[in-house]
């Protein structure tokens, strides 16, 4: 044959090649495809080396249209693949499709921990004995955590609280031991009585402060070294011990039900004169102790810019996480920080 028939039959290669490549409804057929048309095999391989027995002139000829028609061939491959690669790729993306409203509608969106729910309701009951709620910052000053409550720098009392100090060795101005993280929410009644003195709202004072509060106590079933307490604040004229141990124990049948009491076990704080602990009684009998309390020391109503002898009052402050132990029967209040969802979903 002549190189110029041999041309013609390359030549012819090509419509039916393309219409086959086309054809190839995979990636994968497509490579069969080709290697059949363009592979060591093919007819066209075949063509290119029977070359070598022709003429120069008929190779030239012969040479054109094999390198024309394997072209053709071989775009007509990476059109295909292209093309087949952009159908797969929206395949795999719809069927890895995440329908992320789905989640919206799950049953277990989580819950307010315990802790939280035990603030809520505390300040609930307050609120329904009529009482307002205060707030302070977690770092205090010295003077608002111990020395307008009647504890100054030397004060043996100081070491009943083992107090987290920051470190103030960059501020300019703050001395050593001069910023801590409050030990009690005991500053926040002497922040209140400032504050109301200042824009006159009162006295009377009937508020309540719940807050976070820090110790290096060691943590055992009954301690943390982080814990929260409720402080309350009651300034008004001629308030004795009898109101303070009636709303203990009003509070005490509001919040855990008329079959558990409270009592009061004399006892000392610098800023109370009279002071008591507060205990309750235990559904199996025994006592906790969940707070101290007393008459407003003279020294801190006076701190506070208030006369002793026209104003009175009473302050307690009770642990939150003593008052979850007992209303809801825990065993050790370390079960309420390690995040356990076994114990947490419980409540
Ligand atoms: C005080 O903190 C006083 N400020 C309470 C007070 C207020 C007395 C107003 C008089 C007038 P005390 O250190 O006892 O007192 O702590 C009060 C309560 O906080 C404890 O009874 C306990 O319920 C809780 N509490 C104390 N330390 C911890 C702790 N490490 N972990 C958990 N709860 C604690």
């Amino acid at each position: 044959m002549s190189g110029a028939d041999l041309a013609d039959e390359a030549r012819a290669l090509v419509a039916d090649g393309v219409a086959r490549i086309g054809a190839a409804p995979t990636s994968d057929d497509v490579r069969a495809v080709e290697s059949e048309l363009l592979g060591k095999r093919s007819r066209l391989s075949e063509l290119k080396a029977g070359m070598r027995d022709l003429d120069p002139d008929d190779r030239k000829v012969l040479g054109a249209a094999l390198h024309e028609t394997r072209a053709t061939l071989e775009a007509a491959v990476a059109d295909r693949v292209a093309e087949l690669a952009a159908v797969e790729r929206r395949a795999q993306l719809a069927a890895e499709r995440l329908d992320l409203t789905e989640s919206l509608g799950r049953a277990s969106a989580g819950h307010v921990h315990l802790v939280t729910q035990t603030w809520e309701r505390l300040e609930d009951v307050f609120v329904g004995m009529g009482f307002t709620v205060a707030t302070g910052p977690e770092v205090e000053t010295d003077w608002f955590n111990f020395e307008a409550l009647n504890l100054p720098p030397s004060h043996p009392a100081r070491s009943l609280w083992d107090t987290l100090y920051l470190d103030t060795s960059e501020l300019e101005g703050v001395g050593p031991q001069q910023l801590l993280l409050r030990t009690h929410t005991s500053p926040v009644q002497v922040r209140t009585m400032l504050r109301a003195v200042r824009d006159g709202s009162g006295p009377p004072i009937y508020v309540v402060c719940p807050g976070r509060t820090y110790r290096q106590d060691t943590a055992d079933a009954t301690h943390l070294p982080v814990f929260h307490q409720i402080e309350m604040l009651v300034i008004d004229r001629g308030i004795t011990m009898g109101d303070l141990s009636g709303t203990i124990e009003t509070f005490t049948k509001a919040y855990f039900g008329q079959e558990l009491t409270s009592r009061l076990r004399p006892s000392y704080f610098p800023f109370t004169e009279p002071s008591a602990e507060v205990d309750i009684s235990q559904p199996d009998g025994s006592w906790l102790e969940v707070g101290g309390c007393g008459m407003v020391h003279p020294n801190v109503l006076r701190a506070c810019g208030l006369d002793p002898e026209e104003w009175s009052g009473f302050a307690f402050g009770f642990g939150i996480e003593r008052l979850a132990k007992i209303r809801h029967h825990l065993t050790d209040i370390r079960d309420l920080i390690t995040n356990d969802m076994r114990f947490l979903e419980q409540f």
